[in-house]
């Protein structure tokens, strides 16, 4: 017996170092893939937070829907079978306006535009949130919002009846509008959805065209500057809360440092990605002036729906963008 104690008191020995720094694992599924820099700065935030809490906190990022599929994702973190992940923001528009204001084409158009708007409906964003036990960590843009097809288009007219990819409700809406089926593809089922024949055109940014091969399936793209929707990272506020102290804080740091540099990335790939499909033999032009004039409508119409939907709350955010323009 005095040996198995003296055993036992050697292994805690052994272990203390470990044992005061019990780390916490936790599971991050994102819908997209690797080689999106969404992903790559998820990792980069992932590394970082190990790298500062010494190891006490553990994030392993699940990319390409490989452990929960996109639709999945929020009620996974809520429910707590994962602690953190991340999706498209948008999607939640079903749920709350709020969510989907990034996405009317033509409302936020730009960089600035988009941080801006960002600015006014972030408070919302988070409390709608936390309210869910959901507790936003960062939320980055996707560059300009692209078309993409196998024939030139100068005007609506010319898509109507193409059978359009879109992501979710209000893209799906937008391609209603714009006279095409809507047909709702993941962004890494791209490939498979074109050469099947589900899709013959589709909405995209820059940096998902270059990672599903566009030049594969469609020779034109036409950068609308149209709308830079956002994508979210929240973490289940029960998780958050059983962290130590100073965890959390390392953790809210480096969320803050993600945004700062998914936002720089996601400029610099707006910049770059258009360059790699013009490479792979791509014709890239800015839609015509009376296409954009069309576009516009369908927007200002959207933006009507939206307002609609939204109430006073929602006006109050609009009113305050455009305040903040000025
Ligand atoms: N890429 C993702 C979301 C928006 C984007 O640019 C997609 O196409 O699904």
């Amino acid at each position: 017996m005095k040996k198995l104690v003296a055993s036992l008191t050697a292994v805690l020995a052994c272990l203390g170092p470990v044992a005061a720094q019990a780390q916490v694992k936790w599971d991050m599924p994102t819908p997209y893939a690797d080689s999106e820099f969404q992903t790559k700065n998820d990792y980069q935030f992932a590394e970082d937070v190990k790298k500062a809490t010494n190891g006490a906190l553990d994030i392993k990022v699940h990319s390409a829907n490989s452990l929960i599929k996109n639709p999945e994702i929020k009620r996974a973190v809520q429910t707590g079978q994962v602690q953190i992940g991340e999706i498209f923001k948008p999607n939640l528009g079903p749920e709350d306006p709020v969510f989907e204001l990034d996405a009317i084409p033509f409302f936020a158009a730009s960089y600035r535009e988009a941080r801006a708007l960002l600015e006014v409906s972030r408070p919302a964003i988070t409390e709608k949130l936390m309210k869910q036990g959901l507790r936003v960590l960062y939320m980055v843009p996707w560059p300009s919002q692209a078309f993409f097809t196998k024939k030139p288009i100068n005007s609506v007219a010319e898509l109507k009846g193409l059978k359009m990819r879109t992501y979710n409700a209000q893209t799906a809406r937008l391609a209603q509008l714009m006279g095409t089926v809507p047909t709702t593809v993941q962004a890494t089922e791209i490939p498979q959805a074109f050469s099947s024949g589900i899709i013959d055109t589709m909405f995209t940014s820059a940096p998902t065209a270059v990672t599903t091969k566009a030049w594969d399936y469609t020779k034109f793209v036409y950068d609308t500057q149209a709308w830079v929707p956002k994508n979210v990272v929240f973490v289940n506020e029960r998780a958050f809360q059983a962290l130590p102290e100073a965890v959390r804080k390392v953790l809210l740091e480096q969320a803050a440092l993600a945004e700062k540099r998914g936002w720089e990335w996601s400029q610099r790939d707006n910049d770059e990605s258009p360059k790699v499909l013009v490479k792979n033999g791509m014709s890239l032009t800015a839609i015509s002036p009376a296409f954009s004039a069309e576009l516009k409508k369908i927007g200002d119409q959207m933006l009507d729906d939206w307002l609609k939907k939204a109430g006073p709350d929602g006006k109050k955010i609009v009113d305050a963008y455009r305040e903040k323009l000025k």
